[in-house]
């Protein structure tokens, strides 16, 4: 050979370096350091490559056994190669597994799970004792006509008694028989559409939400619950009416409650009346709560006009009937003692999550 190089020494060179790259081989730990290894050794001109280059100056006999050798000897390290990248592969997998480990045993997080909130949970108890007194859960709209909020209740247009329920009115062309498009001030409209569509004898309540052009304080919402109650039958009487709403009384806050009728005025009912309960902090003596009285007033009610009966087709010398209407957290805030009824929507969950 020209230089001198032997196919032994090319044997040994390609030994040594055989053993220094599986020497370094076995040292990586990370694919980006074998494949810099790859290129180093097995690459186009890597290492074993250009040993092999030295196989030209050999004696022609001597390059097959050479060359056979060389090979063999990147088979191996390919070989090694593949071996070494597995391996890394299983220790980045043991050690993800290891790091990212999954105790399942520990207790998990607690899902928040949502509750009713106060005013329907009383809502719920209202309607339940109607229930069972045999009245039917109706509902009617939100956004209402002045016909059945105001005109068919007995309160003609410019009738003094609208100025008890200021409201928001809807822009809507106002027709002929039904007048303008308003958000309406109680329940007490359901009776009339119930009456409207259903011959006598009625047994309804009508939960729902209603609307008043209010200020708000302590006692009065601009947005609030109600539910109306209707029973046309004939001979319906005052009797009835006190009877199922004393019931009711005792059914909600206990049957040591007593319950008062004081006369009141609302232009649908003929005698109308205010219902009060004994006041529950002090049962009756007289407190902060019932403001020294030792009364809560909860509802209004009355036997239904004859007017009313009359504007439905209803024959008042037949038939007659009793009506009421319950704010919904007026009464909630008694059952749970609540001394402002802006609590209710000002969406404090420390307030809500109270009532279960
Ligand atoms: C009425 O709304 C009549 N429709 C009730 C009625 C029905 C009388 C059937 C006769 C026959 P009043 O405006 O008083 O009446 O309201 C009834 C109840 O709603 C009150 O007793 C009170 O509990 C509640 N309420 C009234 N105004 C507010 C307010 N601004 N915020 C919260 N609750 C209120």
């Amino acid at each position: 050979m020209a230089d001198g190089t032997t196919a032994a020494d090319i044997v040994a060179q390609l030994e040594a370096l055989e053993r220094e790259a599986q020497d370094k081989l076995a040292e990586f730990t990370s694919d980006s350091d074998v494949n810099e290894w790859r290129t180093a050794y097995l690459g186009r001109s890597g290492k074993v490559t250009q040993l092999l280059r030295g196989l030209g100056g050999l004696p022609k006999e001597e390059r097959p056994r050479v060359g056979q050798l060389a090979n063999t000897v990147k088979g191996r390290l390919a070989e090694a190669l593949e071996a070494r990248q597995a391996a890394i592969q299983r220790d980045q997998l043991a050690g993800a597994l290891q790091s990212e480990a999954l105790d399942v045993t520990l207790p998990g997080e607690p899902v928040r799970v949502g509750q009713l909130h106060p005013t329907s949970l009383v809502l719920n108890e209202i309607l339940g004792v109607f229930e069972r007194l045999g009245f039917q859960v109706v509902e009617g709209p939100e956004v209402e006509w002045d016909r059945y909020n105001f005109a068919m209740l007995n309160i003609p247009a410019d009738h003094p008694a609208r100025d008890m329920w200021d409201t928001f009115y809807v822009e809507a062309e106002p027709t002929k028989s039904f007048g303008s498009m308003l958000l309406r001030t109680h329940t007490s409209p359901v009776q009339v559409r119930v009456m409207e569509d259903t011959p006598p004898p009625v047994r309804v309540v009508a939960p729902g939400r209603v609307y008043r052009n209010e200020a708000t304080d302590a006692s009065h919402e601009a947005i609030f619950y109600q539910v109306e109650g209707l029973a046309v039958d004939e001979r319906t009487s005052m009797a009835d009416l006190k009877g199922v709403l004393t019931a009711f009384a005792h059914d909600l806050f206990g049957e040591k409650t007593r319950v008062r009728f004081n006369c009141s005025y609302f232009p649908f009912v003929e005698p109308g009346a205010e219902v009060s309960i004994s006041c529950h902090v002090c049962d009756g003596g007289g407190c902060r709560v019932c403001k020294h009285t030792g009364w809560l007033e909860i509802l209004g009610c009355g036997m239904v006009h004859p007017s009313v009966l009359e504007a439905v087709n209803y024959d008042p010398a037949r038939y007659s009937g009793f009506a009421f209407g319950m704010g919904v957290e007026r009464i909630a805030m008694l059952k749970y003692g609540i001394d402002d009824i802006r609590y209710f929507y000002s969406n404090d969950v420390r307030f809500l999550q109270q009532f279960r």
